[in-house]
């Protein structure tokens, strides 16, 4: 009885309501963090890793998990929504951002594709990876990021389907037309807004 009454005003009444407000249409909330990889787990060593940019910028740059690491960084807490209709809220990250990356980078360019170890990519118009909206994650809930999910860093684009969340990411090409990526290319919707409910092709 005690403990029902304790977990009810714990999980329940202060934050439902809240919740639901939060919650895109179609999804629903999980408390766990679901792993979905389309391959095996890539295990590149830090010595071995690099973050590259490339494709139409004036210079290519790259940097290694040191220089990487040396970058300013920032904390967010961020609700993310996976197209396999689970959501998770106030997510705590920490990362670079897109913009600290593009930083004095000149480009010509309106699209990027983020690509990966183990060959998975997707693409995303460079404004939705830019103003403050994106960020190269390493750091999950305090901790280093755990491989499952996508350490040694990842793609963290949380206003949009998670699958946009690049795991492994290594880098971002940068080009002037679109070029859909692994998930978008087999039916998945181009740009992936959980508030249009934007899941498959066609909606
Ligand atoms: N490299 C890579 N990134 C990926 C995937 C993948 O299979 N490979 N899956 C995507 C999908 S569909 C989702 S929902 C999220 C899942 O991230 P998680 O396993 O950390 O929950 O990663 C995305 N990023
Ligand atoms: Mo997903």
């Amino acid at each position: 009885m005690c403990a029902r009454i304790f977990s009810r005003g714990f999980h329940g009444r202060r934050q439902e309501p809240e919740d639901a407000s939060r919650l895109p249409p179609g999804q629903y909330l999980v408390r766990d963090f679901p792993v979905l990889s389309a391959g095996p787990t890539p295990r590149t060593p830090l010595e071995r890793w690099d973050f590259s940019l490339s494709g139409e910028v004036g210079q290519p740059r790259r940097w290694t998990w040191d220089e990487f690491r040396a970058l300013p960084s920032e904390f967010v807490t961020r609700d993310i929504h996976c197209v396999t209709r689970w959501s998770k809220l106030d997510t705590l990250w920490e990362g670079v951002s897109v913009d600290t990356l593009l930083d004095g980078v000149e480009y010509d360019a309106e699209y990027v594709v983020a690509f990966c170890d183990g060959g998975y990519t997707t693409n995303l118009p460079l404004e939705d990876v830019t103003g403050g909206k994106a960020w190269v994650a390493f750091s999950y809930n305090g901790e280093p990021l755990e491989a499952a999910h996508g350490g040694p860093a990842r793609l963290l684009v949380p206003h949009l389907y998670f699958w946009k969340s690049a795991k492994w990411v290594r880098g971002l090409t940068l080009s002037g037309h679109d070029e859909p990526g692994f998930w978008e290319s087999a039916g998945y919707h181009n740009r992936g807004d959980p508030w249009q409910e934007q899941r498959y092709w066609g909606d």
